[in-house]
């Protein structure tokens, strides 16, 4: 299967996820003006033009974090671990996190008005205490195991500092486990990223 990334976007999560559940497959890049590493039209992949895209070996195409982060972790025994409510956590994490901290990201990423980035500032700031709190003293977001949330996360924690905003220690702890666990460590080399 193929990634369709571009380094450090949030395709990152995938990326991570893919190493950790062990599938195999590669990487296609994704440029400013939209062109494919193999100068394809990237928009004849996903008509609406951001990563992630994932295209399966049968040439379906599966876009939106949640739903391919999802989809790796039904392909893996590793990342939805446990069974019972631990997918619904998952999801439910995942979603409050593409909604709440990559929605408040934005107006940084885009340079939007001043006005724009502090009211996301705030929110950033409230959001990101709720996952600290939810964290707790435990290795991962949901406990002692990884899932799907902690690639998002981590790449959240990654784009936090574009805001300006001082991340919580529990958080900052987490993004140094993280950060030495080798399918991240690979998923950053991979995306040319330190
Ligand atoms: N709802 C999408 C959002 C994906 C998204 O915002 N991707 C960004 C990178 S982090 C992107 O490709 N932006 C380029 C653009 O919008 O043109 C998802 O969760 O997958």
């Amino acid at each position: 299967m193929n990634l369709y990334y571009a380094p450090g976007a949030c395709s990152l999560a995938d990326h991570i996820a893919l190493n950790e559940a062990g599938v195999p497959y590669s990487l296609i890049g994704i440029d400013r003006a939209k062109r494919t590493e193999d100068g394809r039209d990237y928009l004849t992949v996903n008509p609406r033009g951001y990563v992630p895209a994932l295209e399966l070996d049968d040439g379906t195409v599966l876009t939106e974090n949640l739903a391919i982060l999802a989809y790796i972790a039904q392909r893996s025994d590793n990342l939805f671990t446990e069974g019972g409510m631990t997918p619904w956590r998952a999801l439910e994490a995942i979603s409050f996190m593409s909604s709440a901290i990559h929605g408040n990201l934005v107006p940084f990423f885009k340079n939007l008005p001043t006005g724009e980035k502090e009211r996301a500032r705030t929110a950033l700031v409230k959001h990101f205490a709720s996952l600290d709190d939810q964290l707790g003293d435990r290795p991962f977001l949901l406990g002692e195991h990884m899932t799907i949330a902690d690639p998002y996360l981590f790449w959240c924690l990654r784009s936090a500092p574009v805001s300006g905003i001082e991340l919580p220690a529990r958080l900052r702890a987490f993004f140094v486990r993280m950060s030495k666990m080798p399918s991240v460590q690979k998923a950053l080399a991979e995306e040319g990223l330190n």
